[in-house]
């Protein structure tokens, strides 16, 4: 078994698709090992995207992850990194192929209502970011 670092996006949020996210992902064999909603303060998404801090999105992608609630959640399945890019699809929804999360709901590469982490090390920096050991069950 694998664990993988999932965001709903604000504006996934925002636009109602929380359930139809929740639904492809229980859909598609995962467990949801621990989940919450949750505002980013400003100071939490800088912190989270520190390794994008100098490149030109960096403001914008921060104001919009701060913008509202996220879900933010740990899933686990084997493979469960990779299974979770793969169900969330490219960055760019206008590079996603079909039927995946960010081609149905994404609006475009910075509204792309979905994060997950890229490797095993990223898993096991931004897990604990959000959650303690007592909150994963
Ligand atoms: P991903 O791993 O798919 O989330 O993609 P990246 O780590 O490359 O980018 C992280 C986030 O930065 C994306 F989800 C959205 C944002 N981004 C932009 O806003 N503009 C870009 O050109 C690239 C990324």
């Amino acid at each position: 078994m694998e664990r993988t670092f999932a965001i709903i996006k604000p504006d996934a949020v925002a636009n109602g698709h929380t359930g139809k996210i929740i639904d492809a992902i229980l859909g598609n064999g995962f467990r949801i090992a621990g989940m919450k909603m949750k505002q980013l303060s400003e100071r939490e998404a800088q912190a989270f995207y520190a390794v994008h801090k100098e490149r030109a999105f960096f403001g914008g992608l921060i104001k919009f992850m701060t913008e509202g609630p996220a879900v933010v959640m740990v899933l686990e399945a084997p493979d469960a990194i990779l299974k979770w890019r793969e169900l969330m699809g490219a960055t760019n929804p206008d590079k996603a192929a079909e039927g995946t999360i960010r081609k149905r709901f994404a609006q475009n590469i910075e509204r792309n209502c979905a994060h997950g982490s890229d490797a095993p090390e990223t898993a096991a920096i931004e897990i604990p970011f959000f959650f303690s050991a007592a909150e994963l069950l």
